[in-house]
């Protein structure tokens, strides 16, 4: 029996606004390290965005290696599998490989033999239990760039999903050639599935803009389990052994109602035979005022009244988003609120406003223009500009640029 845990989409050295983020991935990178430990897992599969950018912080790199030092040194035969997501850096991830332990295997890009054939040893692996005996096998699949892809067909969006079920089926090919009868075939995978449900504000679009979703055909029945990274709300896609396990922190005010989990698998005689979601305890609070709409400035500032007054020894205050209706521009609306929440039990990441006429700017005086998605940014610009709605291509071709300035930074 092989005992296996899949996480993914940690997002270490995010920051909310301009607060870190890195106390509370540290409690759950240390509630991890014991529940690998008293569940006694044989594997951990971690399915990409293992960092928000593409150059992360010192201290994120800090917090991902001493977790693979800890991980691997307080369960002694654990197996840890990490993939390369679309905000990582493939090469960044890729580049300590030989330092690693035997028992981590990090597949940040695309492996190819030298810049050609793909690199079948480094992303197809065995996995084993406690006594050493290898009881799976998984295709561990980073994130696929546009320039990973074959090219399938003529230029334009179909070639483009073509080339990635080209791909994944040279990839399962060699995974169900090596998993004998007994062995399961698990899969690892960074992408975005039709019918699943998005987390617009923290997660990056990919493929062109999200405008190319992938079937769940591209996993064949055979495959015991597939383990998704990218979508940070948790969720089956298509079977129930095809999933997210979502971000393990709220990355965003959207995800404030989301369950964050791990996923608990058993698989045995080359099956799953056991599945189950362990709640992540969650260590700040988010709170959004109201919780649902806006509300006009008076009462809005009735209910700020109402929260809890700030203890001097309390750390790790919920964050807190105000969202406030205004009939016209209100210039001392930022001083009337850090007024009310002067003793409040909170930290403020931003003041929403919406404007009960018409005429808005790209971004007014309370909602400066990098808090705010690129994509927002872009929108509005259109829109102020051209009567139409944006033309997907375009749009397509923004998120590319997006991703390119991404991997450059
Ligand atoms: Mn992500």
């Amino acid at each position: 029996m092989l005992r296996v845990v899949h996480t993914a989409d940690w997002h270490l050295g995010h920051t909310l606004y301009d607060y870190d983020r890195s106390a509370e991935h540290q409690r759950f990178l240390d509630w991890l390290v014991l529940e690998l430990e008293q569940r006694a897992v044989d594997v951990l599969l971690i399915a990409g965005d293992v960092f928000e950018t593409a150059n992360p912080p010192v201290s994120a790199l800090r917090q991902w290696y001493s977790f693979l030092a800890k991980a691997t040194e307080r369960c002694p035969t654990l197996e840890i599998v990490a993939i390369g997501g679309n905000h990582d850096s493939a090469a960044r991830l890729d580049a300590p490989e030989s330092l690693l332990s035997e028992r981590v295997h990090v597949i940040g890009g695309l492996p190819r033999r030298n810049g050609r054939e793909l690199d079948m040893e480094r992303m197809v692996l065995p996995l084993h239990n406690a006594q050493g005996a290898c009881e799976a096998w998984v295709a561990a699949i980073p994130y696929l760039r546009v320039s990973d892809l074959p090219r399938v067909g003529k230029a334009g969006e179909q070639s483009l999903t073509d080339g990635v079920h080209q791909l994944h089926q040279q990839v399962f090919e060699r995974l169900f050639q090596k998993a004998q009868a007994g062995h399961a075939a698990l899969a690892m995978g960074h992408l975005y599935m039709q019918n699943a449900a998005l987390s617009p504000d923290s997660e990056r679009k990919v493929l062109g803009g999200n405008q190319n979703p992938l079937c769940q055909e591209l996993f064949p029945e055979r495959l015991a389990y597939v383990a998704l990274g990218h979508l940070h709300y948790a969720q089956a896609v298509g079977r129930e052994s095809i999933r997210y396990s979502g971000s393990p922190i709220p990355l965003s005010m959207t995800e404030r109602g989301y369950m964050h989990q791990i996923v608990v698998l058993q698989v045995q005689d080359g099956a799953l035979k056991r599945l189950d979601h362990v709640p992540i305890p969650r260590s700040v609070q988010m709170i959004r005022l109201p919780d649902d709409g806006y509300l006009p400035l008076v009462p809005l500032l009735k209910r700020i009244a109402e929260l809890p007054d700030r203890d001097l020894a309390a750390t790790d205050l919920p964050y807190l988003e105000l969202r406030v209706s205004l009939p016209s521009a209100e210039p001392t609306l930022r001083s009337q609120v850090e007024d009310a929440l002067e003793s409040k039990a909170v930290r403020l990441l931003a003041v929403r406003t919406e404007y009960t006429g018409g005429g808005k700017a790209l971004a007014d005086h309370s909602e400066a223009l990098d808090l705010l998605q690129p994509e927002q940014v872009f929108c509005r610009a259109w829109q102020r500009a051209f009567e139409a709605p944006i033309p997907e291509e375009v749009l397509a071709g923004f998120h590319e640029l997006i991703e390119l300035a991404e991997q450059d930074k």
